[in-house]
């Protein structure tokens, strides 16, 4: 039981499952926040120009000419639905 002024620690696996920091798109074991997931033009920050890159891949699977596997966070083969939640749960942050 915690009293005021007390800090909990939480290790970042606690968090898995959950949305927003702490999640684990991609399921390596590492959190999104820690790997920079979303930069997809690695300029440090995710902005309207991964935006950009993930919509231009949008809809496409394995094999189709406009795929690209950086938009495909969770490795599903397909950049959906799952991939866009992933990368929104990052939009507007910054690498560590
Ligand atoms: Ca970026
Ligand atoms: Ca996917």
């Amino acid at each position: 039981m915690l009293t005021v002024g007390q800090t909990q620690h939480y290790f970042a696996s606690e968090f898995d499952g959950f949305s927003g920091s702490g999640a684990d798109c991609n399921a390596n074991g590492q959190p999104d926040d820690c790997e920079c997931l979303g930069d997809m033009d690695l300029d440090g920050v995710i902005t309207l120009a991964d935006l950009s890159i993930l919509l231009s891949a949008f809809g496409t699977c394995t094999g189709e000419p406009n795929y690209n596997p950086a938009a495909d966070f969770d490795a599903s083969g397909c950049v959906d639905l799952a991939d866009l939640s992933c990368f929104l749960n990052r939009f507007g942050t910054t690498c560590p």
